[in-house]
């Protein structure tokens, strides 16, 4: 078999750079472990910034997105028992987020490649990567039954944190550096009619988060111990410590419902560098982790494969390497403001076990800068709406 570009992981990344370089005539070939009905179900993540909304948008696969998506023109902070608001579309002039679940953008880019005849091979096994230094790199797989071996001029490994491509470079020609939070959120999807806006909460007995998935759906997390386990939590304890962080002064409440999902999500920062080794390339979560208290992992990943499909394109066009040279250097760019926009967000808003007083009085200041002064807001509203 051969194919122009070998993409390993059929999540964002690899769908979104898969669509992208047919639009530009490049063939690939998507191969992903999992089954369609398993990456379509599912749940991840729920924020796109006005960058990923507009990319959809313009390469056609942002129908149900402009239907069913909904612009959120703000966040709110919760802090000393009131919400506080921060008008993103106001300071950003008219660029905003918008809550559109993840496991929704897959089903659109998995239609949307299957009715070009694009090339996904799901529930494959036994992959593995080879030849990466060579100007013919190889992906070995098992598919139905028979093994394949996939020639190709290039390789995206965009197959996760977990995937395959990354460990496949030698230790040697890569730096890992890492950060891991000592606290994990336990989250909820909740049958409740939602607020139309995130509310990110501060509180002394920690962080809380309420988001939606749809008007009838919230997703809700709040910090916990990252030795927690999920049977800990009946729903009625659930409930009360969602009260606990998030009832205030001002009188405000949530919904309580139904709670149909309960998940616990560890915390840390992930940066390898550079993001190629050879003719493979890594992109998304296969490079770097965030946290998700900045809601910028799948945003990270479709930046990554737009520049890697410019590359592409530029050496399929001219014979020319300078773009997928510059590539890493690109990407790394807006993972490192990413890494710490999201470390900063998250150091304002958690406990920490090591937390006194006086930690939590500078929080608060923060907190009260960040809500109070149209420069502090300006700049959490320009990396929160996406900065290039
Ligand atoms: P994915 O989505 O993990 O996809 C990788 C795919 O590769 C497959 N795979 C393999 N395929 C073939 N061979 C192998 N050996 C393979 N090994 C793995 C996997 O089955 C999978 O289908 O990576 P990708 O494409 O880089 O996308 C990254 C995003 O999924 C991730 O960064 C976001 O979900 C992070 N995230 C958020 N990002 C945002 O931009 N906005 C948010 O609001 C947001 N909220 C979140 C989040 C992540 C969360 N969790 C669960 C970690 C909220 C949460 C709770
Ligand atoms: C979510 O809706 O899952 C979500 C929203 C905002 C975040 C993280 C996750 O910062």
């Amino acid at each position: 078999m051969r194919t122009q570009v070998a993409i390993v992981g059929a999540g964002p990344a690899g769908l979104m750079l898969s669509h992208l370089l047919h639009l530009q005539g490049i063939e690939s070939v998507v191969l992903e472990t999992r089954s369609r009905a398993a990456i379509e179900a599912t749940l991840r993540a729920g924020v796109l910034e006005q960058g990923t909304v507009d990319l959809l948008t313009e390469t056609g696969v942002g129908e149900r997105l402009a239907r069913e998506g909904y612009p959120h023109h703000g966040l709110y902070f919760r802090f000393d028992g009131n919400n506080h608001f921060i008008n993103i579309f106001e300071l950003m002039g008219g660029k905003t987020v918008t809550v559109y679940p993840q496991h929704e953008v897959i089903k659109d880019l998995v239609k949307a490649r299957l009715e070009a005849d694009g090339d996904i091979r799901f529930e494959t096994e036994n992959v593995r990567v080879s030849d990466l230094d060579s100007n013919m790199p190889k992906v070995h797989f098992r598919h139905a039954g028979q093994d394949y071996e996939l020639d190709c001029d290039f390789i995206a490994g965009c197959d996760g944190s977990h995937g395959v491509c990354r460990p496949a470079i030698p230790a040697n020609a890569l730096k890992v550096l890492e950060k891991v939070y000592p606290f994990s959120w336990f989250g909820i999807l909740a049958e409740a009619p939602t607020v139309e806006k995130l509310i990110y909460s501060y509180h002394e007995k920690g962080f809380a988060l309420v988001s939606s998935r749809t008007p009838q759906i919230q997703r809700m997390y709040f910090q916990v111990d990252p030795n927690d386990n999920v049977n800990n939590w009946s729903d009625e304890r659930v409930w009360s410590e969602f009260h606990a962080r998030l009832d205030g002064e001002d009188g405000w409440t949530f919904h309580e419902g139904r709670i149909i999902k309960k998940d616990i999500i560890g915390m840390r920062s992930y940066v390898v560098e550079p993001m190629q080794y050879g003719r493979m390339f890594l992109a998304g979560d296969a490079a770097h982790i965030v946290p998700p208290t900045g809601a910028k992992g799948m945003n990270l990943a479709v930046a990554d494969v737009a520049h890697l499909s410019e590359g592409l394109n530029h050496f399929y066009k001219t014979g020319r390497g300078e773009l997928l040279d510059a590539y890493s250097a690109k990407c790394l760019r807006r993972v490192w403001r990413a890494e710490h926009f999201s470390w900063w967000m998250t150091s304002m808003l958690h406990r920490f076990p090591e937390d006194d007083k006086f930690q939590q009085r500078l929080q608060l200041s923060q907190l009260r800068y960040v809500t109070s002064s149209k420069a502090a807001a300006y700049s959490l509203a320009e990396n929160y709406v996406g900065f290039e």
